[in-house]
């Protein structure tokens, strides 16, 4: 039996004003043909299908033409919810989709048996169980409501999701004694390499989960939210697949690829990347104005897709001039095959210019977190170090409540 793992397509997505829906597209044709060539029976997607909690139409009909151009090829699906989805755009078709054998977990249930997933093998036996945890939101956290246990909310948050998991643990090991077992998963777990496209979750990220809290009754862990592919606490089957496509800048030099496992005789095999083809390069651009026209007028693009290009200009002293000819630079390329600008800023090492206290010369607000703006205004103040990290755990819970009415 052999089974995907994958996890944070963000379907949807949009870059500074550009959708990414034509990679997406090739992913998917892609990973038809892997599913079909390789005989994949097991796909399993851990969280993020969506970007938005409530995607658009057009959102909708990539996702469902997928999913119908997988279910003719025999295989079982199981899909979790991540941060940025919508439990209930998640579970809507749920009834529909069981019955065409696809699983779809959009938030953590009030009964956890309700969590697992029975893969059955061909001769109808039950060859796997997922345990198919999708992310945990502060309310799914028993742990939570009896916090003034724990030192902090970021302690309880992490007890919660350990809890989370070691209850199903158990129920695998009393309900499906010897069978091979896998746990999904949507967190942030301590040590982890990431990238600027994952929201920040729980307290800013406070509570990252060590590796240790997966129970040892499972087999592998397919995670899900870093987009950056990686193994989690030195250990092969503790693992996210990353995102399928480059999300931000910050992965342009990212290896994207989706995980294989195969259960033989009744165990897992060692995980196995395979590498997703790079259908669009991400490039950034520095120096000068005249270094800049430069490498813009020499770049040739060799894959399917034109470039996503940043351009970082670094000029000697301030010229409004300047800043004019760099704007005309941009203009000037807005309709060439090659590459598509999408980000451009100037930077003048001295001279005057207009920028709020807040900011540094350069710096664009869409490039930083809310966060990002909370901890500069804060250091405007004089606050002391505690009192600090108390504002920031508040803003980061206020940010929480109001992301969870965005839903
Ligand atoms: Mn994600």
């Amino acid at each position: 039996m052999k089974i995907l793992h994958t996890a944070d397509w963000h379907i949807g997505k949009i870059l500074h004003k550009h959708s990414l829906q034509e990679e997406m597209l090739l992913f998917f044709d892609w990973l038809i043909a892997l599913i079909k060539n390789d005989g994949i029976d097991v796909l399993l997607v851990s969280g993020d299908i969506f970007d938005l909690a409530n995607p658009g139409a057009k959102d909708r009909e990539i996702y469902y033409k997928l999913l119908s151009q997988l279910i003719p090829l025999n295989i079982q699906i199981v899909i979790t919810g991540g941060n940025h989805d919508g439990i209930g755009v998640i579970n809507a078709p749920k009834e529909l989709l069981t019955s065409l054998n696809i699983s779809v977990i959009g938030g953590a249930k009030e009964n956890l048996e309700d969590e697992i997933i029975e893969i059955k093998n061909k001769k109808g036996e039950i060859a796997l169980v997922v345990a198919a945890v999708p992310f945990l939101r502060d309310r799914d956290l028993r742990s939570l409501q009896k916090d003034k246990l724990f030192e902090s909310r970021a302690e309880a948050i992490k007890a919660g999701i350990a809890d989370h998991y070691a209850q199903l643990g158990k129920i695998c090991t009393a309900k499906y004694k010897g069978i091979p077992s896998i746990a999904m998963g949507h967190l942030f777990a301590k040590g982890v390499s990431s990238s600027d496209s994952e929201r920040e979750i729980h307290i800013g990220n406070a509570a990252a989960v060590e590796s240790t809290i997966f129970p040892k009754e499972f087999n592998y862990i397919a995670l899900g939210h870093i987009h950056r592919p990686q193994v989690i606490g030195k250990n092969d089957f503790i693992r996210y697949s990353g995102s399928p496509i480059s999300l931000s800048f910050s992965e342009k030099e990212d290896k994207k690829g989706i995980l294989l496992v195969e259960l033989v005789d009744g165990k897992l095999t060692a995980p196995q990347f395979i590498d997703i083809p790079k259908q669009r390069e991400l490039k950034k651009f520095s120096g000068d104005h005249n270094e800049i026209k430069e490498k813009l007028k020499a770049y040739k693009h060799n894959l399917i897709l034109p470039s996503l290009i940043e351009l970082d200009f670094q000029e000697a002293e301030y010229s409004s001039v300047r800043l004019a000819e760099n704007a005309n630079l941009v203009t000037t390329y807005q309709d060439v095959e090659e590459l598509i600008i999408l980000k451009s800023r100037t930077h003048f090492n001295t001279g005057t210019q207009d920028t709020a206290d807040l900011f540094e010369s350069g710096e664009n607000i869409e490039d930083l977190s809310p966060s990002d703006v909370f901890i500069k205004r804060m250091n405007l103040e004089e606050i002391d170090e505690t009192k600090q990290k108390e504002l920031k755990e508040t803003f980061q819970e206020l940010l929480e409540i109001v992301r969870a009415e965005e839903v």
